[in-house]
């Protein structure tokens, strides 16, 4: 079942017959509403180019994949994997929006682990392609990309300027990510 924050609290509150009691934590879910709208939107901005990237770093850091009997090979197998990293980035997005992260676990990560050794995916590639994404999405929430390293595709995060950079928001996303990683480990 697909929830966010409010439908989580009421579940929560139905399965132990009481009323909803964790108030605080909505509170702060709508507190922190206008910062999730835009860590998703530094996220989704970037994520041609972010997906680009981590698929990038993972052949570059293999070559056996694009080679015969890699992986990536042949283009059938690199567009396959392509959409993927994207079916995962957009599905986080998802959970960073709701607050919660069942849409994830129930439409995108149920299953994928069996899916991917049926195939013969590599998890460690997978794997170390989430991290790359997860580098990513943590500098574009908080505004940490540089034009040094990102050249003519930097995007500066403008609304950044709080204090503490959407650490916590930040790490949310980051906990999303890593829950991709331990569905596939
Ligand atoms: C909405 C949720 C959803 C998910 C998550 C999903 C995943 C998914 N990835 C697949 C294949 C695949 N996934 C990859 C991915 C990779 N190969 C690598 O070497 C890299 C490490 C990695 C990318 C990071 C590849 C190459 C295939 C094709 C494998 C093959 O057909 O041999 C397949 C098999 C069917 C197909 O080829 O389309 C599924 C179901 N499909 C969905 O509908």
């Amino acid at each position: 079942m697909t929830l966010d924050a409010f439908s989580r609290a009421v579940v929560t509150a139905d399965a132990s017959t009481s009323v909803v009691s964790d108030i605080n934590a909505l509170k702060a879910f709508v507190a922190s509403g206008n910062r999730r709208l835009d860590a998703v939107n530094a996220i989704a901005s970037n994520a041609s180019c972010a997906v680009s990237d981590a698929i990038a770093g993972i052949v570059c850091e293999n070559q056996g994949l694009i080679q015969a009997g890699g992986n990536l090979y042949p283009n059938r197998r690199f567009a396959a994997c392509l959409r993927d990293t994207e079916i995962i980035l957009r599905y986080v997005t998802y959970a960073l929006l709701a607050g919660d992260s069942s849409v994830l676990d129930d439409r995108a990560l149920n299953g994928l682990k069996e899916t991917y050794s049926a195939l013969g995916v590599p998890t460690t590639s997978t794997i170390r392609a989430v991290q790359i994404l997860k580098a990513i999405a943590v500098a574009h929430i908080q505004g940490t990309n540089t034009e040094a390293r990102a050249g003519s595709k930097y995007r500066k995060n403008e609304m950044i300027l709080v204090e503490d950079r959407c650490a916590s928001i930040a790490a949310e996303a980051a906990g999303y990510f890593d829950r991709v990683i331990a569905a596939l480990s």
